[in-house]
């Protein structure tokens, strides 16, 4: 009976074990080192893993900012929250990647994540210190149809510093994502403000003259192509009461009335509606900027740098009232 107590209690503390013991990069300072996944061609999808998160915790160690984007409790994102983190590392290389922790790519069945759905947040700094730098709930491949929600993140990684990416499970009002998952690197084109084909392109606004009740102007752009081998990049869409043709900082200028971020920039026109925002006959002018290496104000507006900003012509339109069309 003795022998057999004793059995019984090896194979429990065994069983024990298994269910408890927690993954190795379950915290910060034991994060699986990715840095091969970097520098492996353009596109190339550099898929390690499957990692596996079902016994992984929060813990202690854990930061307590820098993943504000999470949507605990219930897809609203009012109180993001950490379950069951994991923990990779990097060393930038200068070089922009996407970052995906997904089990769409795995080469496993059925024991990929509940709903897929991952969250990440990327650190800069140390274990010990460490400094948000982006965080992402789900990321371009979610899809509603398959209730599949992975995150996924670009980054624009500099050469020789140290990134930490956490990867957390999103809690569902309890439903937790966890399962199997793999870590996805690709690199992704990075293009220089010096790269000769950089540019805003050829903007035109339809139609040219608009009277009231009439409201809505397409406006569309020809050959942009966007600069994004340093930070904050991307491409906006200014509307002023003047030509702001070559003006690298039209925030300050005196016809200047409002802009809006486009991401990706396509040729297909897009719709602007007068009447919704509260616009007054008179003349109008659409400019395309493309940027990268602009800053942020505390106040979050994007400051450009004059030397990695290209402007398009600026589209001029006429919107009358209804007594006053030509
Ligand atoms: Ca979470
Ligand atoms: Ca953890
Ligand atoms: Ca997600």
């Amino acid at each position: 009976m003795r022998k057999l107590n004793y059995l019984l209690m090896l194979f429990l503390m065994t069983v024990y074990t298994c269910i408890f013991a927690q993954p190795v990069n379950n915290e910060c300072s034991g994060a699986i080192e990715l840095t091969s996944s970097l520098g492996r061609g353009i596109d190339n999808v550099i898929t390690t893993g499957p990692y596996n998160n079902t016994s992984a915790t929060t813990e202690k160690s854990d930061p307590t900012i820098g993943f504000e984007c999470f949507a605990e409790p219930d897809g609203s994102g009012a109180k993001p929250s950490l379950e069951n983190t994991l923990w990779f590392t990097f060393t930038g290389d200068g070089d922009k990647y996407f970052i995906e922790a997904t089990s769409d790519s795995c080469s496993f069945t059925n024991e990929g994540l509940t709903y897929n759905d991952t969250q990440i947040a990327i650190y800069t700094g140390s274990c010990e210190a460490l400094v948000p730098f982006d965080c992402k709930e789900d990321g371009p491949n979610s899809k509603w149809s398959v209730e599949s929600y992975p995150a996924g993140v670009e980054i624009m990684t500099e050469i020789g510093v140290q990134y930490y990416v956490m990867v957390d499970g999103f809690d569902f009002v309890g439903t937790l994502s966890k399962g199997k998952f793999c870590m996805n690197f690709t690199q992704m084109v990075s293009i220089t403000c010096n790269h000769p084909d950089v540019s805003a392109g050829t903007v035109s606004v339809e139609p040219a003259i608009l009277c009231q009740p009439d409201s809505i102007v397409l406006i569309s752009q020809q050959g942009a192509f966007g600069p994004n081998k340093r930070n904050t990049s991307g491409s906006m869409w200014v509307v002023s009461k003047t030509d702001l043709a070559g003006d690298t900082d039209p925030k300050s200028a005196a016809g200047f009335l409002g802009a809006f971020p486009v991401s990706p920039i396509s040729d297909k026109p897009r719709g602007m509606n007068f009447a919704q925002n509260k616009l007054e006959p008179g003349d109008y002018y659409f400019t395309l900027y493309t940027f990268t290496n602009a800053s942020i104000d505390n106040m979050g507006h994007v400051i450009f740098d004059p030397e990695c900003t290209f402007v398009s012509n600026s589209a001029k339109m006429e919107y009358y009232s209804e007594d006053d069309c030509p």
